[in-house]
């Protein structure tokens, strides 16, 4: 029997978690009651880290698909026939004939955050596409207008806050978003131990609104309206105090005019949450000692995402609780973050292309994936005529998921990089594996940018395999992109991008030693990062390094044109003019569809995964009698640890398909 510590790479949570084996079988997996960050907590998804690397159904070898059938492939036979068929594409329709869709779990997994770029760009084509745009891009949008970087979004300040408002999110059961925070149920429940108060806004009586100490259930779509309501009564009731905010602050006299028009009562009957209700909420969250407004999914996937996004943030500049403790405040990560890089920082911008089809605006270089069925379905000039997926299903993740399940059928060549044959990845010509997540090194790059407390973790590989790591499949489909054919030298491009990201910290990269791929490419991050950090030092700290509470960051953490917090920026308020036609119609009598998370299901899947299945059915069949909040602590953070609680049913779901998000 030995032991491992890893970070689990499943959720933005980043618990670390010990995972004991018997030779190269996993027998347990745990929470690890030592990470300095999680101390011990686990959820269901990461305690089937190990079912999840012994799935037979798991890919472990290229498929290429031959007369409709799948067939098992070598490596050099999967590349060879890219080989023949990509480039040619490229060759006679030009670069934009292939798409590319970045599906979630890429943001999870530090091979494909730093090689996709790599592939992109040596694809050169304009056809990017992400799960983004069906989950946080007007986060991005608004934060990129108000901060000047898409990446620079407050999080609340969970540890220290006394006022929670929580819009359009269940971290109880998604384990937070835009908030990386493992054992939020702790963490809320010690607010409520400290005296404060939790709100939640969510037309369902989810988890989190049965623990909050408040549950509005809002009309789905209209966080906008509550939102400007909220904002009408602190400004008119004299109630906003920007305090030291102010001189960071340009626009706020539009603002204060554009809010003029929404008075409690004119929202009262669209949000279905009265005016004096409204009232009162806006006056507890400007008294509170220390409060933070948060919004999260149900907030960005809606008709007026950006302007919720944005008033979001808005809120807390008027109550003076951006950028201070307790309130909405600005990570500092260990590596790899743009807001704190040296040297000028590029100002956010969008719109700078558009789709052929529909006209769309890029946001971070990207045009919605709801429009991509478009780009393949309509001929002409651009026409987009092969795709390649990289840890992504939209066949089930993205709207009108059938019609782009029948536009795949067009393509004229389609390479799948997936762990599992499914309703993606069957249309493909070719499917690439990736080693499973105990078999590659991790590193949370995207998700410290989010964390409510600074902390840097690193995961060696746990377990052996003989599936290239995803940095080198991508490199070297970069490299038949350009040309380079299917036997280029990974380790020179390798090295060619360790230059680059040695050079935007003015390092020497031959100062990662012999490291190569991800490990060499964080080394340098971390060595140009802004607590002078090397790998080393987190490799010798396996259970994390915390790097203390979150510090206020203004004015450096800006990168607008100004230099300030931009709070009535044209490209959000242009759209306020949509929202305020509502106020002159009656609600609509429709019924509105909200989406609903599994505690055991991740997105599109890992809902096949045995102890996954188990505990999906233990959910359905046993609901009454589950511990709410398996996985959880119930008594203040921070405490001791528990382990989930289970039910230890076992079945297998019956196809692989079906059972979305
Ligand atoms: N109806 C509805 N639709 C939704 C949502 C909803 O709530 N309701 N949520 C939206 C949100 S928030 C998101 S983020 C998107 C997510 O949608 P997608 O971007 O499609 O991501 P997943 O559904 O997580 O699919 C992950 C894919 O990656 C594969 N995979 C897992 N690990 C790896 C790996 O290490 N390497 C490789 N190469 N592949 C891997 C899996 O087999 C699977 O095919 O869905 C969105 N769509
Ligand atoms: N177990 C599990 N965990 C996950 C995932 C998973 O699939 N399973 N997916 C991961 C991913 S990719 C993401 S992005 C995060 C998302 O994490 P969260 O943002 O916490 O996502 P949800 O759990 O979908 O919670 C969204 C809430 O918004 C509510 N809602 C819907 N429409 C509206 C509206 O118009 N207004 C308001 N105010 N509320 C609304 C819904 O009822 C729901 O309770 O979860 C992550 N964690
Ligand atoms: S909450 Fe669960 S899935 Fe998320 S990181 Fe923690 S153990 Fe993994
Ligand atoms: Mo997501």
């Amino acid at each position: 029997m030995s032991s491992a510590i890893v970070t689990c790479p499943l959720c933005e949570a980043t618990c670390g978690l010990r995972v004991t084996l018997d030779g190269d079988r996993v027998t347990n997996v745990r929470g690890d009651d030592e990470d300095v960050f999680s101390r011990g907590y686990i959820c269901p998804k990461g305690a089937s880290l190990g079912g999840l690397h012994h799935d037979p159904d798991r890919l472990t070898q290229p498929l290429i698909k031959r007369n409709g059938m799948h067939e098992p492939a070598t490596w050099d036979e999967a590349f060879a026939e890219i080989n023949e068929r990509l480039p040619k594409i490229v060759a006679e329709h030009g670069p934009n004939a292939v798409a590319v869709y970045l599906g979630n779990p890429s943001a999870h997994n530090v091979s494909a955050t730093l090689y996709g770029r790599t592939l992109i760009k040596a694809l050169g084509t304009r056809n990017i596409y992400s799960a983004s745009t069906v989950d946080q891009m007007p986060k991005h949008f608004s934060s990129g207008y108000l901060f000047g970087d898409p990446l620079t979004i407050p999080v609340p300040d969970l540890d220290r806050t006394m006022h929670l408002l929580i819009l359009g999110a269940n971290p109880l059961v998604s384990n937070g978003s835009l908030m990386t925070a493992p054992d939020v149920r702790g963490r809320l429940k010690a607010i409520q131990a400290r005296g404060g108060k939790i709100v939640v806004v969510d037309p369902r009586r989810s988890r989190t609104a049965e623990l909050a100490d408040e549950h509005h259930a809002i009309r789905p779509g209209t966080d906008a309206l509550l939102l400007f309501a909220l904002a009408n009564v602190v400004l008119d009731e004299d109630l906003a105090d920007l305090g030291g905010l102010a001189e960071h602050i340009n626009g706020l006299d539009e603002f204060v005019t554009l809010a003029k028009q929404f008075p409690p009562e004119a929202v009262a009957a669209h949000t279905g949450i009265s005016g004096d209700e409204i009232r009162r909420m806006a006056r507890e969250l400007a008294a509170a000692e220390r409060a933070a407004v948060y919004g999260r999914i149900g907030t960005t996937t809606q008709a007026f995402g950006t302007l919720a996004s944005w008033l979001v943030d808005v809120l807390n500049v008027l109550t003076g609780n951006l950028d201070r403790e307790g309130g909405a405040m600005f990570p500092l990560a260990a590596a790899g973050q743009a807001n704190s890089a040296p040297g000028p920082r590029r100002t956010f911008a969008s719109a700078r292309w558009t789709s052929r089809v529909r006209n769309m605006p890029e946001v971070l270089g990207e045009f919605p994936v709801a429009t991509l069925a478009d780009e393949i379905l309509t001929p002409g000039e651009g026409q987009v005529r092969s795709l390649i997926t990289i840890s992504g299903n939209p066949c089930l993740s993205t709207p009108h998921a059938a019609r782009l399940d029948e536009a795949l059928t067009h393509l004229d060549f389609m390479v799948s990089l997936d762990i599992y044959l499914n309703e993606t990845s069957r249309h493909a010509d070719v499917i690439l594996p990736a080693p499973s997540a105990l078999a590659r090194d991790h590193y949370d790059l995207a998700l410290y940018g989010f964390a409510v407390r600074n902390v840097a973790n690193w995961t060696p590989p746990t377990l052996a395999t003989d599936i290239p790591q995803e940095w080198q499949t991508l490199l070297r489909l970069a490299a038949l992109a350009v040309g380079q054919g299917p036997n280029a030298d990974i380790a020179a491009l390798d090295t060619f991008v360790a230059a680059e990201v040695a050079r935007r910290y003015d390092l020497d990269p031959a100062i990662a030693g012999d490291r190569v791929g991800p490990a060499r490419l964080i080394d340098l991050m971390l060595r140009g990062g802004p607590y002078d950090l090397t790998l080393k030092d987190l490799e010798d700290a396996p259970h994390g390094i915390d790097l203390g509470p979150l510090t206020p960051r203004l004015p450096g953490v800006l990168s607008t044109a100004s230099g300030a917090i931009e709070l009535a920026p044209e490209a959000i308020t242009r759209d306020v003019p949509r929202l305020a036609v509502l106020l002159d119609t009656q609600p609509a009598d429709e019924m509105v569809l909200i989406g609903r998370r599994q505690l055991s299901s991740n997105n599109s899947w890992m809902h096949n995964v045995a102890s996954c299945v188990a505990a999906i059915t233990a959910q359905r069949s046993c609901t009454p009698s589950m511990p709410r909040g398996s996985g959880s602590r119930t008594e203040p953070w921070p405490a001791s640890p528990r382990a989930p609680a289970l039910c230890k049913r076992r079945s297998r779901s019956p196809t692989r398909s079906g059972r979305a998000l």
